[in-house]
Formats: C-alpha cells, structure tokens, sequence
C-alpha cells in the first residue's frame, strides 16, 4: 500500500507547482454579468433574424443585409456554438432547422469562396454544433433528433467536398480562392497563397476525417502543412520556427522572408499547439514548431515600446534585419496563445509572456476615450540597440504616446475578439478576477459604443467621443468570437472551458469554435 506521505514526497519532489497545478485555480462566475451578455446576443440576433437572416451580415443601420460570405448564412452558422454554450434553445433551433436548406453548390452573386475564411466559419461552426450537439451534455435537451444531427455532419462533408478541390496543386499547398460554378475550381490566376490561409485548416479537416472515418480530408490539409512544418529554402525561416508569409503553391517554397503574429500570418502559428491539444500522439511534431517559433518570439520579437517599459508587444520582421514596431488588434490573440500552450506543456515562462501580452493589449483599452483598443498601432523600441528601426512619433499623438505606449494607427473598431480572447486564456489560467473586470468594463464600453439601429456597428474611431460614427456593418465574428468569449469568462464551469490541468475537452479553433478533443485530454 502507498502511503499518503510518500505520495506526497514524490509530488514535493516534482515540484511545488505540480500540486497548484494538479488542483487548478479557483473561478468565480457571475450569472449578472453572463446574462447581460446574452441580453446583448439576443439583441443582435433578433435584428438580424429580422432583417438579415439567411443572408450573411446585418447591417444594423439601415436594418438590411449583405452576402460578405458567398450566401451560406454566415452569422446563422457562426452563432451556433456561441447559442449552445448560452443554451439559447430558441436560437439553436432556428438555425438547426435552417442548416439543411443551405447550398452549398452556388455562391451568392457568382462571388469567389475563400477555402480559409469558409473553412474556420462554416465548416469550424458546424463541426463544432456536431460536436456539442451529440455530446452527452447537450443531446436531448434542445429536441434535436438524430436525422437533424447528421444532416449537420452531411453538410459540412458536402462543403468539404466542393471545397478541396483548392488542394489540387503541384504541390498540394493549396489556392485559397475558388470559384464555384458546377463543378467547383480553383482559381489558377493564383500562384502563391499565405502561412495563415495554408496553415489554418488543419484542424477543422483532421476533425471533419475523425468524425466521418474518411481521412482524405485529413491527409489533404496535413500535407500541405507539411511545407510549413519543414519550409524550405532557409530563407523562409529567417529565425527557427518563425517563417515568411507567401508560399508557391507549385512546390511548395517560400518567397520571402517577412512574418509575425499579425495578420496573414497569425493563427498558423495558433494552430501547431492547437493541434497538439487536439491529439498529442498524432500532432508531436505540430508542437515541436510551436516551442520554436514561441522561443524565437520571446527571444527576437519582444519589444517594450521606449515609453512604457512595463509593456510587451511582438515585432513584425522582413528578415532578421528588419524588425518593424507595429501590431494591432488581430494580434492580441498572441497572449492567449502564448497561455495555452504554457498550460499544455507546463511551462510557466510561457504563461507568464502571455499574461504580458494580454495586459500590454488591455493598455490598448484602456488609453483610449471609448474604453475599446484600436484595429492598429505602433510604438518605438525601447532599447537603445534598436533606434535605427524606430518610426517617428506622429506628432499629434506625441503626448498619446508618451503616456499610452502605443499610438494609433488605425483608429477603427470592427468588432473583433482577440484583446478579451486572451484575458479568457489569462483568467482559466490564473483564476485572478481582474481578467473578469476587464472583460466586463469591455463589454461595457462596446455595448454603449457600438450599439445602434437593429444590433451593433463597427465604429470609426476608438478615440473620439461615441467612436466618431458607425460603419454599417456586423461581423459574423461577433457572434462567434466576441460574445462567446465575453459569455464564458462570467460563466459556470462546462466541459468546453478551457482547463488549467490538463483535462481539455474541447479546442477552439480561430474562429472561437469549441472542437472536441480526439485524444488523451492533455
Ligand atoms: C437574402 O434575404 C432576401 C430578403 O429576405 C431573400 O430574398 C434572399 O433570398 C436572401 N438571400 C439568400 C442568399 O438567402
Ligand atoms: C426530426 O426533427 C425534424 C424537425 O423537427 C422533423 O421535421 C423530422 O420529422 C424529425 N425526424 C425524425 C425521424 O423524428
Ligand atoms: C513557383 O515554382 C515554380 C516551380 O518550381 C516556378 O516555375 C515558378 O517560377 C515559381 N513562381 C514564382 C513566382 O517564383
Ligand atoms: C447594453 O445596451 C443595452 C442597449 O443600449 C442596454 O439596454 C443594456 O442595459 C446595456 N447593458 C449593460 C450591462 O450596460
Ligand atoms: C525587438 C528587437 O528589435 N530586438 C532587437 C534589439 O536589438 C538587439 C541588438 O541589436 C537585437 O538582438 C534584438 O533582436
């Protein structure tokens, strides 16, 4: 028999933290906080139901709509996970009836499909409610049949196989436009395609082949990620892990060496420990080129804007030379990331950077007279070895700077997730409430501000009073990410909250879709 007081020397001698970690932080919900949010999705929801619905977006202001998404229903499909997880049944319902009707053989307006953009929206949202639907927690609560369900399955195979065609290349990397006249083609006009749309699919096909037995799917997007896994010519990776952006769909070969967290290249770089916590036996090599490309970040890419020491954001690059000071909001998933996979691999260091980084993207909120951070900024290296890659300070936001850390680039709000994505990441990790105030004084601010009309707009400028007027439009994102986000951090436990030891049930993918885990929970 084993005694108490040796188990316990053995976990004393694997350190202090195991035990933290083995018992996890505490977490608080709060049930006021959650349903304000859900006000605010029944409100967006309600308007576009009215005047949208199944087109793609609302436009809030002049209560009509637009097909931004080839017609599929883009804010319906999106919105499903996030109605799942507020057990919003008369929601669920609506869109689990309509899911069958969508065609997926013809595009609205004859428009091009995006295999990345259609691949996190449409086929992450309804692998996701395939998964959360015909899970035990969910099945039988919302009336939801069996027929019902596997026309959900059906529907995300009938996309995946007009969409595939978009990997019959030379190489395999594939052409991320397509056009989808009968039968569906890629747009061979197109000789490159970039890290994020290559590198940002393989999670949603290795579920669609775990799910449905075929692994085509699977092979199909693994492969392609292959070239980034080992990319070639050296050029490509200008320090190890970090890559260039464009790559020849003929064989598979960078063409430059420029790169970062931001846009274009980000959640390729998402997905490798993404795909780890998926499946540990099978995606090993997938978290090899995370710890790379987080250690190369941590060690070359880090930057502490020359006014704010106590603020981290990432560098982008063009080569090892050329480091540029400028981020924005895109990025500031980086945090949650960063948090992520310290928790998988149990390495602090990397929790501790991404907790850096969501508080330096919180000072983005914070600066600013809306409370809600800007789509772009710069800043200047505060090291004194860097001046030469140092833009000048604009001169109107010389004081804005001094005092804030960053100064504004891009001054419009599009209803974007990543900033309060990662204060989840934070607070699953750490348990400390501040990321709940900060989520919630968010939630806040963008609901005064953007609120208008029949849901919510894209705002022109962070910082001036009321967000200096509207663009008319609503994101499907803001029903899949922000809300969602928003929902769970205020929320009670679930299976699908993200967990701080190592009994992950689901992953989200880049567009905040819950996925279940196929292996071991890690
Ligand atoms: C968009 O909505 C309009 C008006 O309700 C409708 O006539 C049209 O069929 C919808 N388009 C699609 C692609 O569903
Ligand atoms: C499943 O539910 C749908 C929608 O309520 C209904 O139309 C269909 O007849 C049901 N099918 C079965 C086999 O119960
Ligand atoms: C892409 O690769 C092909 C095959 O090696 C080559 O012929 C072509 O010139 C390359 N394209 C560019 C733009 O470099
Ligand atoms: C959100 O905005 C709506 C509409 O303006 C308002 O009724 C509601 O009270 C707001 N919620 C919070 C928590 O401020
Ligand atoms: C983020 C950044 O620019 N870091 C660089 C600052 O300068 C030193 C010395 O030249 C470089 O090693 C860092 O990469």
């Amino acid at each position: 028999m084993v005694s108490s007081a040796w188990l316990l020397a053995l976990l004393g001698s694997s350190s202090q933290a195991y035990g933290l970690r083995a018992r996890g932080p505490a977490y608080e919900a709060h049930p006021d906080r959650a349903a304000a949010v859900k006000e605010a999705f029944d409100r967006a929801w309600a308007g576009y139901y009215q005047y949208a619905f199944p087109n793609d977006s609302l436009k809030p202001i002049s209560k009509s709509f637009q097909n931004d998404r080839n017609g599929w229903g883009a804010s319906a499909i999106d919105a499903l996970s996030t109605a799942i997880i507020m057990e919003d049944a008369a929601v669920i319902k609506q869109i689990v009836d309509y899911i069958p009707t969508i065609n997926f053989d013809k595009s609205s307006n004859d428009d091009k499909v995006s295999l990345f953009e259609t691949t996190i929206r449409y086929l992450g949202g309804l692998l996701s409610a395939h998964d959360l639907l015909s899970s035990g927690v969910s099945s039988g609560t919302y009336g939801i049949n069996s027929t019902q369900l596997d026309a959900i399955l059906n529907q995300a195979t009938h996309l995946a196989d007009n969409l595939k065609v978009g990997f019959d290349t030379p190489s395999g990397v594939p052409i991320n436009d397509l056009l989808f006249e009968q039968p569906p083609r890629p747009d061979t006009s197109l000789t490159t395609n970039g890290l994020a749309t290559i590198g940002t699919l393989v999670l949603e096909w290795t579920r669609l082949s775990d799910k449905t037995g075929k692994p085509e799917y699977a092979d199909l997007s693994q492969k392609a990620e292959s070239y980034l896994l080992n990319p070639k010519p050296a050029s490509g990776e200008p320090w190890p892990g970090l890559l260039g952006t464009n790559v020849n769909v003929s064989n598979g070969n960078f063409m430059d060496s420029s790169g970062g967290w931001n846009g274009g290249t980000d959640s390729y770089y998402e997905y490798l420990i993404k795909m780890y916590l998926y499946d540990t036996s099978r995606f090993a090599s997938y978290r090899d080129s995370w710890i790379e490309a987080a250690d190369s970040s941590i060690k070359y890419l880090a930057s502490n804007p020359s006014t704010r020491p106590d603020m981290t954001f990432l560098a982008a690059y063009n080569g090892r030379d050329d480091l540029s000071y400028r981020s924005g909001h895109l990025a500031c998933f980086d945090g949650g990331n960063f948090i992520l996979g310290g928790l998988t691999l149990d390495k602090p260091v990397y929790v501790q950077f991404g907790i850096e980084l969501a508080y330096s993207c919180h000072e983005t909120y914070t600066a600013t007279v809306t409370g809600i951070g800007p789509e772009g900024f710069a800043w200047q290296d505060g090291s004194a070895a860097n001046t030469s890659n140092n833009q000048p300070v604009p001169a109107e936001q010389a004081n804005f700077y001094k005092e804030s850390g960053f100064w504004i680039t891009s001054g419009d709000y599009i209803l974007r997730p990543e900033v309060i994505e990662s204060w989840y990441y934070a607070y699953r990790a750490t348990g400390d409430s501040k990321y709940q105030d900060w989520a919630w004084t968010a939630f806040k601010n963008i609901n005064a501000t953007c609120s208008t009309g029949a849901g919510f707009a894209e705002i022109k400028d962070v910082n001036a009073p009321n967000g200096g007027g509207f663009n008319d439009f609503q994101d499907s994102f803001w029903f899949a990410e922000v809300l969602k986000y928003l929902y769970m951090i205020q929320s009670e436990e679930a299976p699908w909250q993200v967990s701080a030891t190592h009994d992950n049930q689901y992953v989200f993918n880049t567009e905040a879709h819950p996925i279940k885990v196929a292996g071991s929970p890690v």
